[in-house]
């Protein structure tokens, strides 16, 4: 207990930009000489898979978040206040790397002439700030075209009012309106609130816990320290998160944004907890390792994840439970998938007997994962799956058959692949190319289906804008060399938009 120590002046990032496009040169160039020719064409093959959902967005939806596939029409939905476009967003980065040059440009055009910020409406601060903010800077640092930056801080600079409540920690849903101009004009900007489902008003972890990489880096771009007080330095959330007393050294997922306690006890490593224990991580690898606050509690969690609820089933596979106070609930959520890639990415920069322990670890859920992949007749994994009731990685309940092209089994595969070179997470990359392109791809675009235990796949008619930020992105990775974004200078944000890591010494 007690406030974390005093940290020093955070030295401002150096990026070393040629260092980044040579990186990417290669890749996108048709690969090395000597390069395996199978490795080049499932590259090539999951380029073609992001050129048919781009084209589709744009002649069916261009302008509205989402796609239809089936309809072929355009879903805007109610989670960014008013804002478009968030296909275009978090595509454009998938697009660069690529080397989709037309279609880039295509994007990049929307965002200079018909991106409109003036928006007036309810938004998840979440939501805004992995996909568009997100998005943004990191095409911003792949391309150096100051559109994308300024479009970023203008958005980021909307976002601030969220943290103004008693604790510092913002509550999840922000009004994007603007401030009114005449003395008793009304205007809701800035209001926030807290989710209707939240219990008692609380605020996620998952959501004031993923912030700081994006706020750091509008930060640095703009050079208004406003950003990083809010979101990091010195980090309120942070703050009362170390005070408070956390149950068995575990973090409960809902914390009032007035009291700092916790509202209900509830603990999960997929929703409303995962990415908090990933900005942990990536905080302390972005600032080149300086941010020992940052890594501290990530160890200290994990250690009490590794205690509580990692378990091993009847049938020998490991898995993280859910915990809800006190009662474990055997279940891991898709969402939860995520936590191979992260713990190879700790596991990596840790050493000895801890280094080997969270590696095997890391390597055992992703297998869990894949075993919900295979066990389904459609290839791809359900929302959650269970380990009772004689069940083992499978869907226990009808409303959790469901896949709506999420990569969080993906994204593991990739960060194993890169940490291991095992060829099997190539392999069970491409197995889900496979039935991506059997299932889920619809005459106009790729749809989410209703129950992977089922053919023919009944589709929902939903190409998610993260089916081309990260599933299609996760993928083409793994068929790349390994600079390819190199886990050395780079961070992905939740919605796998790469942010430079700080190398404060000079290592080009
Ligand atoms: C994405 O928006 C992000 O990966 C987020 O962290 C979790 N949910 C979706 C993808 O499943």
């Amino acid at each position: 207990s007690g406030a974390p120590p005093a940290r020093e002046t955070r030295a401002p990032f150096r990026f070393d930009y040629e260092r980044f496009r040579r990186s990417l040169r290669h890749p996108v160039r048709g690969g090395r000489s000597g390069e395996d020719p199978e490795t080049r064409a499932r590259r090539m093959k999951i380029k073609e898979m992001m050129k048919f959902a781009w084209d589709n967005y744009k002649q069916y939806a261009l302008g509205k978040n989402e796609l239809r596939p089936l309809t072929k029409n355009g879903h805007i939905g109610n989670m960014f206040g008013g804002l478009r476009g968030a296909t275009v967003i978090d595509a454009l980065d998938t697009l660069y790397i690529m080397e989709l040059e037309e279609e880039f440009q295509e994007a990049k055009q929307w965002v200079e002439k018909s991106f409109d910020l003036n928006v007036n409406g309810e938004a998840s601060l979440f939501e805004v700030n992995i996909r568009y903010i997100g998005g943004l800077l990191a095409t911003y640092y792949l391309t150096g075209e100051e559109v994308f930056k300024n479009k970023a801080l203008e958005l980021g600079e909307k976002l601030l009012p969220a943290f103004n409540t008693p604790t510092g920690i913002p509550r999840g849903v922000i009004n994007l309106g603007r401030q009114g101009t005449r003395p008793r004009q009304h205007s809701l900007y800035g209001m926030s609130w807290s989710w209707g489902w939240a219990s008692a008003g609380s605020s996620i972890l998952a959501e004031f816990g993923t912030l700081h990489l994006e706020f750091l880096h509008l930060s640095e771009l703009s050079g208004n320290p406003v950003f990083a007080e809010k979101a990091s330095d010195p980090r309120p959330g942070l703050l009362v998160l170390s005070r408070v007393e956390k149950p068995q050294g575990l973090y409960p997922n809902f914390l009032s944004p007035v009291t700092g306690s916790w509202v209900q006890h509830h603990v999960s490593i997929g929703g409303l907890g995962d990415s908090f224990y990933e900005y942990l991580l990536k905080s302390w690898l972005m600032s080149d390792k300086k941010d020992s606050e940052a890594k501290k509690m990530y160890d200290d969690a994990l250690e009490a994840i590794e205690k509580h609820l990692v378990k091993k089933s009847a049938g020998g596979l490991t898995y993280i439970a859910e915990w809800r106070g006190g009662i474990l609930d055997h279940k891991m959520g898709h969402l939860a998938c995520f936590s191979g890639g992260m713990i190879a990415l700790g596991a990596e920069h840790s050493t000895g007997e801890r280094r080997q322990r969270h590696m095997e670890l890391a390597a055992e859920i992703t297998s869990t994962c894949h075993e919900s992949y295979t066990r389904s007749e459609t290839k791809l994994g359900p929302e959650a799956f269970r380990f009772d009731a004689g069940s083992e990685a499978m869907a226990t309940r009808l409303s959790e058959r469901y896949y709506i092209l999420r990569p969080e089994v993906v994204e593991s595969y990739m960060y194993l692949w890169r940490l291991t070179h095992h060829p099997k997470y190539r392999h069970w990359g491409w197995e889900v190319v496979q039935a991506l392109e059997k299932h889920c791809r619809v005459e106009a675009g790729f749809s989410g289906i209703r129950d992977v235990y089922s053919t023919p796949a009944l589709h929902d008619n939903m190409q998610q804008s993260f089916f081309l930020a990260e599933t299609l992105k996760y993928l083409y990775l793994l068929f790349c060399e390994d600079d390819v974004l190199s886990l050395e200078d780079w961070v992905f944000n939740t919605e796998a938009h790469p942010l430079p890591i700080n190398h404060t010494d000079s290592k080009a």
